[in-house]
């Protein structure tokens, strides 16, 4: 039997993941433990693809996109963020203090300010250089290489059992203005349902969106499957879609049942999970489809 509590989360993300587990071992609340983990990330200028020093979409503009769903099954999101680093932290107020699920653009940002969160300039020197070296070329598809992909997600089981979840992205670079990925969609970057188990996605939003990807993956916990058969069978929708061209993209799903077991797969090499258990804290290559 699987040793409690655990913690999940996509990417190699150590800080983030230990940040969630020294909460969950001083008995803390598993819902704070992923914020807090999903915060660590948030607030690191390093990490590209998330909160402050995410790089921007086409027209400079760093908007972030979150959201969280705990043991209740109570969820809050934001989408389309901007100047406000803790996205997740928002989207959680929004669930704990609004009557609404979802809060988009400047409606969430003045609610993340009559909140007390602190507007700044997401846009750090070195993803504005980066920006500007796009813009000589302006590829207007998003490239989508496997580095591009640090969205984190986040799953967590307390010693109790109880399950909550949260997600985090700058969303993919130099998308279009006004783009909204996955990530704060619920069923598609997210699902917990505490009865079954958690899933949290990363990779082209778009993909995950159009077969719901983690509630599917939930869903397939429901009937029996385990959490890496559930996320083989959901990267497999992907593919075998008529003219998928998932050459050409990653998405990569982790997963928790209710047992405390966990999976991941993805499409491409190269995805991997942060996971610790039993005072260990490893990243585990994750199984993939394309296969040389
Ligand atoms: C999105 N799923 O916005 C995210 C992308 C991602 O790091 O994983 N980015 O589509």
């Amino acid at each position: 039997k699987p040793s409690l509590p655990v913690v999940i989360a996509t990417w190699h993300v150590p800080n983030a993941t230990a940040k969630a587990m020294e909460i969950l071992q001083n008995n803390g609340n598993v819902l704070d433990a992923v914020e807090q983990g999903c915060m660590v990330e948030e607030a690191d200028i390093k990490n590209s693809t998330v909160g402050k020093g995410g790089l921007p979409d086409r027209d400079g503009n760093v908007t972030l996109d979150a959201c969280v769903m705990d043991k209740n099954g109570n969820c809050g999101s934001v989408v389309y963020l901007q100047n406000i680093t803790h996205a997740v932290s928002v989207a959680r107020k929004v669930m704990e203090d609004t009557p609404h699920v979802m809060l988009a653009g400047e409606g969430a940002k003045q609610f993340a300010i009559s909140k007390g969160f602190q507007a700044e300039n997401l846009l750090t020197e070195s993803s504005k250089k980066a920006w500007e070296e796009w813009k000589i070329k302006s590829e207007y598809k998003p490239i989508i290489n496997i580095e591009n992909h640090d969205t984190i997600g986040m799953l967590a089981m307390d010693k109790n059992g109880d399950i909550s979840g949260a997600c985090t992205t700058s969303g993919l670079a130099y998308k279009m203005g006004g783009r909204v990925g996955d990530s704060p969609i619920i069923g598609s970057g997210l699902f917990v349902d505490n009865q079954v188990g958690a899933c949290v996605a990363t990779g082209l939003g778009e993909e995950v969106v159009k077969t719901v990807g983690s509630f599917l993956v939930v869903e397939l916990l429901r009937q029996g499957k385990s959490p890496q058969q559930a996320c083989e069978e959901a990267i497999l929708r992907i593919v075998n879609k008529p003219n998928s061209n998932y050459k050409n993209f990653q998405v990569g799903y982790i997963a928790m049942n209710k047992k405390g077991e966990t999976g991941s797969y993805a499409i491409h090499q190269w995805f991997s999970m942060t996971k610790f258990q039993d005072e260990k804290n490893e990243q585990i290559q994750s199984d993939y489809f394309l296969k040389k």
